[in-house]
């Protein structure tokens, strides 16, 4: 019997894995959950069989399974595969073993997206448009570009991604930072942290925030390496929020370490580099910030208002409050929070600068959870939902204040996704 290749998921992934195998005429079946989804019909009008069980039976027929991040490590097809001993692979590590271009790979807890599109502005720039792809998380599967040719391509890469990819390697690999994150999909922050560390497996170079966890390899430290340049950033205009001056210096990092990989500047004689840092401020001082990530959403009646609903995670929150401290200082914030807490551990939040809230609205499932842990901090208001935080806020909030949406937890309790939640956030704020 010919034996078939298994898709575990058809979502974005899953429908760019069969298209893929579709091509090279390798027959396939898929398995997934929702059966309403409008790509199905693709699959049978083709001729592919589809299943909505996970059932692991069907493995004695199957070569090879093909894995998209959403499916957990514990979901019964995946390890019984594993057990069986079948050949485990993702879409990341087709890409990364087939294409030719310099691979730049960059994850981290927060940031990554931004990073990604601040680098795609920069590479384009540097090198023309048709020669860079940004890929992977950032929501554009990778072998979706697998036939393309072109010259770097810039691969957001998740928790998810790593942890069922088996074959990492790269160019140019980037750590932005790792804190407590997907608590309810990782065993333990240590597991987590391990996984967020496969991102350097096989790398030329690597890219990280700062000197813990030495590294062998070449490694520019984005937190260091610009200390002696750090009047060059007098040029930025003052609407940068303090985090993401964090993420300017890991994109220009990016840079810098392909032109070492090219050997158009040296990695130890530093002395051209402060003209390229020059440089690349200047094309990332226009760069368009992404919606939902410390997006303004200006002034109303004196009050600022702030959506940061991609802030799902606690460090998020604490960035976006250190960079409301730096611009506002003390006693004018009303921040906004709760959700789903994915299992992170709130007393966290005690690191927030005392005397820099003026009060806190706290909604979601685990509103309880996040008022115990920052009560001694601050005045807290639980409310139902972000309609009625807006509506006690309105009464409440005077000129100068700031108002910022920044739940440190998912959506998923209220919402389709931290898009929604900002959305609605942004309409609620419209109608004031
Ligand atoms: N499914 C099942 N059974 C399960 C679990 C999932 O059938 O037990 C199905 C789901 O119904 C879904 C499919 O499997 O249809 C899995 O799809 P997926 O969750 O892997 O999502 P994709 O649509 O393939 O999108 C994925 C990434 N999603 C996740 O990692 C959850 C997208 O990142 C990414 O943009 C896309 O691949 C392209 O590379 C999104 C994300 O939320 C933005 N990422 C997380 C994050 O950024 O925090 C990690």
């Amino acid at each position: 019997m010919n034996k078939k290749n298994l898709i575990l998921g058809y979502g974005q992934t899953g429908v760019s894995i069969a298209k893929y195998l579709h091509k090279q005429e390798i027959p396939f079946v898929v398995m997934e959950t929702r059966k309403d989804l409008i790509d199905i019909k693709w699959l049978t009008d083709h001729g592919y069989e589809f299943s909505d069980v996970f059932d692991k039976d069907i493995l004695d027929q199957i070569s090879k399974v093909y894995v998209s991040p959403g499916i957990p490590t514990n979901n019964p097809v995946l390890m019984a595969a594993k057990v069986l001993n079948i050949e485990i692979e993702t879409d990341i590590d087709i890409f990364l073993k087939l294409h030719s271009c310099t691979k730049i790979l960059i994850s981290g807890t927060n940031g990554k997206t931004t990073v990604t599109s601040m680098a795609y502005k920069l590479f384009t720039n540097y090198l023309g448009e048709k020669k860079v792809e940004a890929l992977g998380n950032i929501g554009n599967p990778v072998l979706d570009s697998i036939d393309k040719e072109f010259e770097v391509a810039l691969v957001e890469i998740s928790s998810y991604q790593l942890e069922l990819s088996s074959s990492i390697s790269s160019d140019i690999a980037v750590l932005l930072n790792v804190t407590q994150d997907h608590l309810d999909r990782h065993s333990s922050f240590e597991e987590y942290k391990a996984i967020k560390n496969k991102v350097f497996n096989e790398s030329k170079i690597v890219i990280k925030d700062d000197l813990s966890g030495l590294s062998t390899k070449k490694c520019l430290y984005f937190k260091e390496i610009f200390n002696e340049y750090i009047n060059c950033f007098d040029d930025l205009h003052d609407e940068w929020p303090l985090h993401d001056i964090e993420n300017i210096k890991a994109t220009i990092s990016m840079l810098l370490a392909y032109l070492v990989l090219k050997q158009e500047i040296s990695f130890d004689d530093r002395s051209e580099w402060k003209y390229f840092i020059k440089n690349c401020l200047g094309i990332l001082n226009s760069f368009q910030r992404l919606p939902h990530r410390y997006e303004s959403l200006g002034l109303k009646d004196g009050i600022t208002y702030i959506n940061d609903s991609k802030a799902t995670n606690v460090a998020s929150t604490l960035k976006a409050l250190d960079s409301v401290y730096d611009k506002y200082g003390e006693g004018r914030t009303i921040l906004i929070c709760g959700g789903d807490s994915k299992g992170q551990d709130f007393n966290e939040l005690k690191a927030i600068q005392r005397n820099l809230l003026k009060k806190v609205y706290i909604f979601g499932i685990h509103k309880d959870l996040i008022a115990s842990s920052i009560r001694n901090l601050t005045d807290v208001e639980l409310v139902k939902d972000l309609e009625e935080a807006i509506k006690q806020i309105i009464t409440y909030a005077v000129n100068g204040d700031v108002v910022i949406l920044s739940p440190a937890c998912s959506s998923v309790d209220m919402y389709k996704d931290y898009k929604e939640r900002g959305e609605e956030f942004r309409r609620l704020i419209d109608s004031v």
